[in-house]
């Protein structure tokens, strides 16, 4: 296989409110990266109508997730930050690889049937084919790295087998012009540290997310230090201390839950949290927990609310991302095309 630049692609739809498994799972990655990689962050406004939106409300959410990026610590300046629906690539890839995904491999997403529920005759196309987008995504900026959190883990798989189907299929063509043994990178998953899967805080059973209709099942970024507080009292929990060892959570999810966004937000590992806490009451843990998020989040909220104010500049953000994005996407799909046979 041949080597490729090394490329980190992320993104985060503009559907809600961003949660405490959005920034563990996935913010806190892209800051990290960026230090060590190139990275394209994407607001990925075209996955979000996969779903119904109101548009003022989209418009909205599009400009807080920009400023959610910027104040949890990525650099527009030295990374590119954009949303998706600015570049054209990614709808034009994705056309492309429909052809190249099988009907089989989309049938067995599990994020589909679970957001299709029994409603499957009349949920839109758009949400069926949401991985073949997302695998052009990826795909158009021939990335290399993907951190996400552990409920993408199937898509990127699925992004993975396109590519190789992609440069399989066409291997004759893309040696004949010259481009190696192989297009597409296939991107690997980085999914990795103690909250990769952060679950409600109302049911340690399912993931935390935006479209729980209980605000109380999550931490928004820009809950202020009493939501925050009111949200860990509430959540659920057993009557049992804390155990001493990390297999003394097993059977209990909510625990497990809490100990483990404990570990993440203080950079540590789940062992140490519970060496320190082993034996304790959940108030007192709950206590330091409070301190804990606020202290971590009450800044980044606070920076949120303020350039989400400034509409002109987060727009400037995008405009400037999206011109640089189209930079590197442009190339990757006029290859393509010519990969495939069509004339230009
Ligand atoms: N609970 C979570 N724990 C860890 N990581 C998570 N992510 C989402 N929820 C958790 C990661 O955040 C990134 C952006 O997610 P997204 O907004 O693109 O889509 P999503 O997974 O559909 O988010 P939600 O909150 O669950 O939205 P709804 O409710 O609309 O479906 C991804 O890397 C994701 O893994």
């Amino acid at each position: 296989m041949a080597d490729f630049h090394p490329r980190v692609f992320s993104g985060v739809q503009p559907t809600g409110n961003l949660h405490l498994g959005n920034y563990l799972g996935a913010i806190t990655k892209f800051v990290a990266l960026q230090k060590t990689h190139e990275c394209l962050y994407c607001v990925v406004d075209l996955h979000a109508i996969t779903v119904p939106q109101d548009p003022a409300e989209l418009k909205a959410s599009i400009r807080k997730v920009t400023a959610a990026y910027l104040a949890a610590g990525i650099d527009a300046k030295k990374q590119i930050v954009f949303n998706q629906s600015q570049v054209a690539a990614h709808a034009e890839l994705a056309w492309i690889l429909n052809c190249v995904a099988r009907l089989g491999w989309l049938n067995r997403m599990t994020q589909f049937k679970e957001k299709a529920g029994k409603d499957r005759e009349n949920v839109s196309v758009g949400l069926y084919d949401y991985p073949v987008l997302m695998a052009a995504d990826i795909l158009a900026y021939q990335a290399t790295h993907v951190p996400v959190g552990e409920d993408q883990k199937q898509h990127l798989e699925l992004a993975r087998d396109i590519a190789q189907k992609f440069n399989l299929d066409f291997a004759a063509s893309i040696a004949a012009l010259g481009l190696g043994d192989a297009f597409f990178p296939l991107p690997e998953p980085l999914i990795q540290g103690p909250a990769t899967r952060v679950m409600s805080l109302r049911d340690g059973t399912k993931k935390m997310s935006k479209s729980d209709p209980s605000d109380y099942s999550r931490i928004n970024l820009d809950d202020d230090a009493d939501l925050i507080a009111q949200k860990i009292r509430k959540a659920k929990t057993d009557p049992e201390a804390l155990p001493s060892e990390v297999e003394g959570l097993a059977g209990r999810p909510e625990l497990d839950n809490l100990v483990g966004i404990f570990a993440a937000v203080n950079d540590e590992t789940k062992a140490q949290v519970l060496q320190a806490f082993g034996g304790a009451n959940f108030s007192t843990f709950k206590t330091a927990l409070v301190d804990l998020l606020v202290a971590k989040l009450a800044p980044i909220g606070a920076e949120m609310s303020r350039l989400a104010k400034d509409e002109a500049f987060i727009d400037g953000v995008l405009a400037d991302g999206a011109a640089r994005a189209r930079a590197i996407a442009a190339p990757v799909v006029t290859a393509v095309k010519d990969i495939v046979g069509f004339v230009r």
